[in-house]
């Protein structure tokens, strides 16, 4: 039997069925007929001021649900300005739908006005640029929605031309379900002949968000207790083990990254576990055998492996726990000594009486409660927030290592906080990341977000003045000019406060986290002569 319906409304009832709770785009002429079909039973659509901040919203939505996140725009103008996000997401290796519109399909070859090839623009950043067509839509949804999600998981890029969200489908043969869309449970496959963890002495855990993607903390944590190993992670599995966890050996490539890699360097054996390669920032240059454990080979070959553990990072970790002995490796005081060195080094260059970036993150996460969603932008307080944030539980801390686009961090806590209702969420942005987003936050006035924004203003683009002046270049283009943030904050409907002080920051905090409506923003002006001890 057959069933009627149009391209928009199989498509909107294909997001339902993925669990998909909020579409965040830009309209535009092309796509009222989809944003109609979703209007009913949703998913709702989220208006964003501007469609780059859709695409960030659409993968921070995914990063803290674990579900697909999708982005919608029009054709041309619209689509060129969704590119940004959509690539974050697919280097990030966070699943994406992004659907864009495009002109009728009896004109697309020769109309000029707004038309660009939306299947060539998005190619080089996704994992499939496609098109959605009447008579193969049922295919091509399940295929995007799969692609997307299969491992390594990334963006997948939809045109879809105004007539054809009009126009009927046959929804046959079995169409209209949604496929798997996670890892797979349990598979493992085996290269290389024995486990080398067994016979290691000084073993190490690197894990990432692969680990996330496979719910691996249970089996990490006891992997780490039998064996006695410490666990290192990169900044997009921050939280994948407890970081109050007597094992916990830190986050790689954030503030004070040198004391973690000497660890990893002085180590007999890494083993991996759902790490990725765009997790790091500095360059692997450690001779360390690795035995790499992940959802996918070691096809990046950043690292060489003559061990690899491929399949369920979960069942893989088990697999290891069960395998390994139960010889301690390294003694609680060994992990305990390295923590206070990486403590130290992210302290470095404190100064007493002033507001240093550390202060910030250490005094939000004092009072944020347990189960917060911190998002952090890019730049250098997002390398003190990766390392100084302790993050008690996966998909709690979103940070983008892999396109590291600056623009993230605002548009991705909005978005958790629409997606999780009731989670307290928090922002920790730059000034200069701030400028470029900061008229969203309207979009969290709109929906009485109870939202924490803290905005790190050092007047610079910090990350960019340090690299210049280690160079011995005058500074150039980097001051970020300063605003009047509580000012700008409340003409979009926030509340404003600025503070200079960590006293100043407790008071401004002492009620942030109480039930609100209107979102809170903190201009926290910031002395950022710690940023340029530890460079
Ligand atoms: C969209 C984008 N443009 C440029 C960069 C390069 N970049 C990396 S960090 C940085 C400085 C960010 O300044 P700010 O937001 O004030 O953060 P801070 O470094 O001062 O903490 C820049 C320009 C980037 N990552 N993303
Ligand atoms: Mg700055």
């Amino acid at each position: 039997m057959t069933t009627e319906r149009t391209v928009a409304t199989l498509l909107a009832g294909y997001l339902r069925q993925a669990g998909v709770t909020h579409v965040f785009g830009y309209p535009g002429e092309s796509v009222v007929d989809f944003m109609e079909a979703a209007r009913g039973d949703g998913p709702a659509m989220v208006a964003a001021v501007r469609e780059a901040s859709a695409a960030f919203m659409a993968e921070g939505a995914a990063m803290c649900t674990g579900r697909i996140g999708v982005c919608l725009s029009t054709l041309g103008p619209g689509s060129t300005a969704l590119l940004n996000g959509v690539a974050s997401a697919n280097l990030d290796r966070v699943p994406l739908l992004a659907i864009s519109g495009q002109v009728d399909s009896a004109s697309e070859q020769y109309r000029t006005h707004q038309v660009v090839d939306q299947g060539q623009l998005f190619a080089p950043v996704t994992k499939l640029a496609t098109r959605l067509e009447p008579a193969s839509a049922d295919t091509v949804i399940r295929k995007a929605l799969r692609t997307a999600t299969a491992e390594r998981p990334g963006a997948v890029h939809m045109t879809v031309a105004t007539d054809t969200f009009g126009m009927s489908v046959a929804d046959s043969g079995g169409g209209g379900k949604v496929p798997p869309l996670a890892p797979a449970t349990a598979t493992l496959d085996f290269y290389g002949d024995e486990s080398p963890l067994r016979a290691a002495r000084r073993p190490v855990l690197l894990a990432g968000a692969g680990a996330v993607r496979c719910g691996a903390s249970a089996a990490l944590a006891t992997l780490a207790e039998q064996t006695g190993m410490p666990v290192v992670v990169g900044a997009m599995g921050k939280g994948v083990l407890s970081e109050d966890h007597p094992y916990f050996a830190g986050v790689l490539d954030m503030t004070g990254h040198q004391v973690i890699w000497d660890l990893l360097e002085r180590a007999d054996l890494i083993v991996t576990a759902g790490f990725d390669a765009v997790e790091l920032i500095t360059p692997w240059q450690i001779t360390t055998p690795v035995l790499h454990v992940d959802t996918t080979p070691n096809t990046d070959q950043v690292y060489p492996a003559r061990t690899e553990i491929t399949g369920n990072v979960t069942a893989a970790l088990w697999w290891l726990a069960a395998n390994s002995g139960y010889q301690p490796r390294w003694s609680l005081d060994e992990v305990a000594a390295h923590r206070a060195a990486l403590r130290a080094a992210w302290q470095a260059g404190y100064v007493s009486g002033r507001l240093n970036p550390s202060d910030v993150v250490t005094t939000v996460r004092a009072v944020a409660p347990a189960g917060t969603v911190m998002t952090a932008d890019v730049g250098s307080h997002k390398l003190m927030a990766g390392q100084a944030w302790t993050s008690l539980a996966p998909r709690e801390t979103l940070i983008t290592n892999g396109l590291s686009a600056m623009g993230f961090g605002l548009p991705a806590a909005i978005a958790a906080a629409l997606s999780l209702p009731g989670v307290p969420a928090v922002s920790m942005i730059g000034d200069g990341g701030f400028a470029m987003t900061a008229t969203e936050l309207s979009v969290a006035a709109r929906y009485g977000l109870p939202l924490v924004v803290v905005v790190f203003a050092d007047g610079s683009l910090n990350r960019i003045e340090l690299h210049q002046q280690q160079l011995g270049y005058p500074l150039t283009a980097t001051s970020v000019d300063r605003t009047d943030i509580p000012a700008l904050a409340e003409s979009l409907g926030c509340d404003g406060v600025r503070v200079e002080s960590a006293a100043g920051l407790e008071k401004a905090l002492s009620s942030a986290f109480a039930a609100r409506t209107r979102p809170l923003v903190i201009e926290a002006r910031i002395d950022p002569a710690q940023y340029s001890a530890q460079y």
